[in-house]
């Protein structure tokens, strides 16, 4: 469909700062750290249906990005000024099944894309450590430097990326983008990616006991427990334009592998067993990926800083876990 842009025109209209009205695509748990806004200023929605306490919290309307219509209907009926994109497949199950990722990778981002610049919203997309591949500097990874990711999840993040900072520089989209690391949450159940275990076993650990982990013990990669995430997204998205020398940053919390991991739930649980059984596709991905994120720019421009390192992670998802169960 032909949209303004089409003729060349800017981006003019200023972001509200204070009351924005927020849609979010394809996570209904960053709402939690929203709430400021209003519950009613935050408008969820997935194609999936989501955890009952969600329906509680505020708005939940089914749309598929992929429905470019729909999705317009949505930000003029509802008045958005913020767009918040989380909408993916993963990087494990994208490669099981690349045309879908590319469809909801790429396509799906090409809308969602193509509406902030039609209404001018702050448009929000996370990418990843999996937009890093083989040849790029792996402890640390820069925020800028080479990127040749080998997985259809990472070349869709470096798309992205690209495409947001091209429409910023040619049309003035106010498009923001962080690299997150894997991201470990209670209430997200593992999702068809490379870092997955770093969840499933503090499941594991309080049901079993017993772990059986697809990725060698001294696989190092990038996460960040999901509060710090979601916060630093939210903090993010507030920074005033003036103060970002970047549109996409590194954001870091911690480094572990899975055997430094299991040590510090071990010190909680002293019975837990892990195993090792790999699985090549991830192993080969998670060998491509960052060991460790440099987010300089993002704590000077900014002011970003973690609040959980390891210990404070795993005391916190061995917690919550046995608080859902009682
Ligand atoms: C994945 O493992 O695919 C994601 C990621 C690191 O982007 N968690």
């Amino acid at each position: 469909q032909m949209s303004k842009w089409d003729s060349h025109e800017t981006c003019s209209l200023p972001s509200p700062q204070d009351k924005p009205r927020v849609l979010i695509t394809g996570d209904t748990n960053i709402h939690l750290s929203l709430k400021q806004y209003g519950t009613e200023n935050v408008i969820l929605t997935d194609i999936k249906k989501p955890a009952p306490h969600v329906f509680s919290n505020g708005p939940f309307v089914y749309a598929d990005v992929l429905d470019y219509k729909h999705l317009r209907e949505l930000i003029v009926t509802n008045g958005i000024t913020w767009l918040v994109h989380y909408s993916a497949l993963l990087s494990a199950v994208g490669e099981a099944n690349m045309a879908l990722a590319r469809k909801i990778n790429i396509t799906g981002l090409h809308n969602v894309l193509d509406l902030a610049l039609e209404h001018c919203l702050r448009f929000f997309v996370p990418s990843t450590i999996g937009a890093f591949g083989p040849s790029s500097p792996r402890d640390p990874a820069p925020d800028l430097c080479v990127q040749r990711p080998r997985t259809i999840y990472g070349v869709s993040k470096v798309h992205g990326e690209l495409m947001g900072e091209y429409l910023h520089h040619k049309y003035g989209l106010d498009f923001r983008c962080l690299r997150y690391p894997g991201v470990i949450s209670v209430n997200t159940p593992p999702g068809g990616g490379t870092t997955d275990y770093a969840v499933q076993i503090f499941h594991d650990a309080l049901s079993t006991g017993h772990h059986e982990c697809y990725l060698r013990p001294d696989t190092r990669l990038p996460m960040m427990h999901i509060s710090d995430c979601h916060r630093a997204t939210v903090e993010f998205m507030q920074t005033p334009e003036s103060q970002l020398s970047l549109r996409t940053y590194n954001i870091a919390a911690m480094s572990f592998t899975p055997d430094e991991l299991a040590q510090e739930i071990q010190k909680h649980l002293p019975h837990l067993k892990v195993t090792y059984s790999l699985d090549p596709v991830r192993q080969t991905i998670a060998d491509s990926w960052p060991m460790r994120f440099d987010d300089t720019n993002a704590r000077r421009d900014w002011g970003w800083a973690p609040a959980f390192g390891l210990e404070e992670l795993v005391a916190d998802m061995l917690r919550s876990i046995e608080d859902m169960r009682v």
